[in-house]
């Protein structure tokens, strides 16, 4: 008798769509995605990304920045720069950095007019130096780590845009090599690197390339920027920049080159570019792959991104004020094991950074929480608000106001 009652309340609640799921998508956002058929945003807002809300993405954060104390810029008149910091590391009780320091008579002067003491670009005749630092915020500057050796050995007209590798306990520092002033032909150049037993050197000049330029008609054929090594699958993984498509429309993307020694053969992937936007691209280990911090140029720039396997990278976030030429403090670079926790801090660099009249670029400290360790959820903002003065700052150049004025007449003319 029950069992017809049961079925008899069953039916009637069925028919009156007191048992039917609510027609429209719910009020609360599921936190897994529904059986129910989505649109291609639901879809990807389910598929793409770590969590339906960006709060609860660990790829998705917000970046703080702050101003570095320990770093004398001459008045900001343009004769010194430091840019394009390295990773950094924690040896001997402190943090160390490594970075492009330029200090010239002049500004730069761009490649027609510069010669063997004034600078064609903010990074020609340049030298690495290092810093050191016990809370990431004041730094201590050391002095030069690999200074220009003699012509005619790699990296005679400038060293530029370092990184550091710690492997099997010696430390590599692989950096742009110039042999020529950089804009007399291009931003060309290939990598090179030195070898010590201890960040603080001596640092021995390997003199060879070891990340070489592409064949002729290659993608890389002229630049090899940005060498960024990690300690990946038991093997040396260096991503790099390329500049190609010629002047003065140049598209940015990023390779990957791996070796089993830090000293080479480096072997490029065979689908690089591996990440198809970015310029000063900065990644760090993240679970079982690699994200990376895609900044400033190309269809994907303001991304993070992440590859499960380091070399084929799916969008993981969509974010703001991304941090350029981000050298991320990342305690697991060299020995992620497949379990890499992520990042909270780095040093950044902001180029003309008074203006193009005094061409220099100046480190700063960024913070955001893309760590599996941290749950800040003041870096989780989404809803960013700005005020009217920031975005007066992006404002028309004289030929967009003419376009407008162009576009009033006519329309008074109707
Ligand atoms: C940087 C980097 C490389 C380029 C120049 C200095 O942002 O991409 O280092 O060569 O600009």
């Amino acid at each position: 008798m029950n069992k017809i009652i049961l079925t008899t309340v069953a039916v009637l609640l069925f028919f009156t769509g007191q048992a039917q799921e609510p027609k429209g998508f719910p009020f609360t956002l599921p936190k897994e995605k529904p059986n129910r058929p989505l649109s291609a945003a639901m879809e990807r807002n389910y598929d793409a990304y770590l969590a339906p809300r960006p709060e609860d993405n660990e790829l998705y954060s917000q970046f703080k920045y702050t101003e570095l104390k320990g770093f004398d810029y001459n008045g900001h008149d343009g004769t010194i720069s430091r840019r394009d910091p390295s990773k950094i590391i924690f040896e001997n009780g402190k943090y160390y950095i490594w970075y492009t320091y330029r200090n010239t008579p002049t500004k730069p002067m761009g490649a027609k007019n510069c010669n063997d003491s004034i600078p064609s670009a903010d990074w020609d005749l340049s030298e690495i130096w290092y810093a050191t630092s016990t809370d990431g915020f004041t730094w201590e500057e050391q002095g030069v780590a690999v200074p220009r050796p003699p012509k005619p050995a790699v990296g005679w007209r400038s060293v530029t845009t370092t990184d550091i590798l710690k492997y099997k306990g010696k430390y590599y520092l692989y950096y742009q090599g110039f042999m020529e002033a950089s804009g007399l032909r291009g931003d060309d150049c290939p990598v090179a690197v030195s070898y010590a037993d201890s960040p603080d050197g001596p640092w021995t000049p390997y003199n060879k390339v070891v990340v070489e330029n592409g064949a002729p008609g290659e993608w890389d054929q002229y630049s090899i920027h940005d060498p960024h090594p990690f300690v990946y699958n038991d093997k040396i993984y260096l991503y790099y920049k390329s500049d190609f498509d010629g002047d003065p429309r140049l598209v940015r993307m990023q390779g990957l080159a791996i070796a089993d020694n830090p000293l080479g053969p480096f072997k490029k992937h065979p689908l690089n570019p591996v990440i198809a936007s970015g310029h000063e691209t900065s990644l760090f280990p993240f679970k079982e792959g690699m994200a990376a911090m895609v900044t400033r140029d190309g269809n994907e720039h303001h991304t993070i991104q992440y590859a499960t396997d380091g070399v084929n990278f799916e969008i993981a976030s969509i974010v703001s004020l991304l941090p350029n030429a981000a050298g991320s403090f990342v305690p697991d670079a060299f020995n992620s094991k497949g379990n890499g926790r992520g990042i909270t801090w780095g040093v950044s660099h902001i180029t003309a950074a008074t203006g193009w009249e005094t061409n220099h670029a100046i480190l700063v400290r960024f913070d955001c929480d893309l760590s599996l360790d941290v749950n800040d959820p003041d870096m989780k903002h989404h809803n960013e608000y700005y005020r009217p003065d920031f975005y007066y700052k992006h404002g028309l150049n004289k030929k967009q106001r003419e376009r407008i004025a162009q576009q009033n007449k006519a329309i008074q003319a109707k």
